[in-house]
């Protein structure tokens, strides 16, 4: 693939994270809304600020940047340091908690089973994904250690690890196709098919490619789940992308149109659509109002920066 586009795929698929979950902050909550009303609202704002899902991408990203790759102590440290600095941005209830008990000693890579039953299985590990989707996107096996191992710092549940590599390779499957080629979306929802393991996503996926030719948003939320849940948040944002494939504007729209966990379903949908269609997809009025574009735009850089040198060595 041209080396510009692909550096343009992760540069889209951070910022992408960051405008869908501002686009779709507004509207957390809502049981449906209409798209035109999403996109106005987004039109009329002076700054698009982002919250805890792109706060938690970027401290992926400067981590992964920093170690050339994976290390979870780390991580974990960069995590609850963002976290402490802008502890407003809207983070749900398990993150926090962890962080204090990370503060109080305990081994980052333990911590996360004290929480719920079995860890949680809240969006919140796949929300942040983006970063690993890019720079995991030629290995699959080592995308899917890493998505596990992150997840592992705030979200233990194996649903919580298996919708986190399921973004995760969602977006590595999107840098990997060529933008100027159609999208096809049964092939691409049976190729995460192939790749996750879980029964639950499993259903889901296949729900998915029943619902390609559905009209009803409502019945698309009812059937996919638009909630908190990682299983019930991921399918719906995979759907946004494949049934607005040539848009990232009108996948965004969409995702955030189905209520729910609106801001990270947008930035779930966001990371996929950036990650094929490029940055140049994704509106100028919106990228120029993101707050901290040109910090999230250089993280991506840098990540691109390691791609081509561990492709060089390879
Ligand atoms: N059993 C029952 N409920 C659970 C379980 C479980 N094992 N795991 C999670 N939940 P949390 P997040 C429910 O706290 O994933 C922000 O708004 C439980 O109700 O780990 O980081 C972001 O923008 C729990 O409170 O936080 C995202 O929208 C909830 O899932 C979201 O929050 C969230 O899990 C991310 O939240
Ligand atoms: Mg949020």
């Amino acid at each position: 693939m041209d080396e510009e586009i692909l550096k343009s795929k992760f540069t889209g698929s951070l910022v992408g994270t960051g405008v869908g979950d501002a686009v779709g902050a507004g509207f957390e909550g809502w049981r449906m809304v209409e798209p035109e009303e999403v996109k106005s609202a987004a039109d009329r704002r002076d700054v698009l600020t982002y919250t805890d899902d792109t706060h938690m991408m970027i401290g992926m990203a400067e981590s992964l940047a920093e170690n050339q790759g994976f290390d979870g102590e780390h991580m974990a440290h960069t995590f609850m340091e963002n976290f402490e600095r802008e502890p407003w941005r809207g983070y749900g209830p398990g993150p926090p908690r962890i962080f204090r008990l990370i503060r109080a000693g305990e081994a980052w890579d333990r911590v996360a089973e004290r929480l719920y039953r079995g860890g949680s299985y809240g969006n919140g590990s796949a929300m942040r994904i983006a970063p690993v989707g890019v720079l995991y996107h030629d290995d699959l096996a080592g995308l899917r250690e890493v998505a596990y191992r992150s997840s592992q710092i705030t979200h233990s549940h194996e649903l919580g690890k298996e919708g986190a590599a399921l973004q995760a390779c969602a977006v590595a499957l999107a840098v990997n196709l060529d933008p100027a080629v159609a999208l096809n979306p049964r092939q691409f929802l049976a190729e995460l098919d192939g790749f996750i393991h879980h029964e639950v996503y499993k259903q889901k996926l296949d729900k998915a490619a029943d619902l390609l030719s559905e009209t009803d948003r409502a019945t698309v939320a009812g059937e996919l789940g638009t909630g908190i849940e990682a299983f019930n948040s991921v399918p719906a944002a995979v759907y946004s992308f494949v049934s607005h494939s040539r848009s990232f504007e009108e996948a965004v729209l969409f995702a955030v149109s189905l209520g729910g966990d609106t801001d990270t379903i947008g930035a779930m949908t966001g990371a996929i659509s950036g990650a094929y269609l490029g940055i140049g997809s994704i509106p100028e009025r919106w990228r120029m109002k993101l707050e901290n574009r040109l910090y999230i735009e250089e993280l991506a850089e840098k990540l691109y920066e390691i791609d081509i040198r561990t492709r060089g060595s390879g």
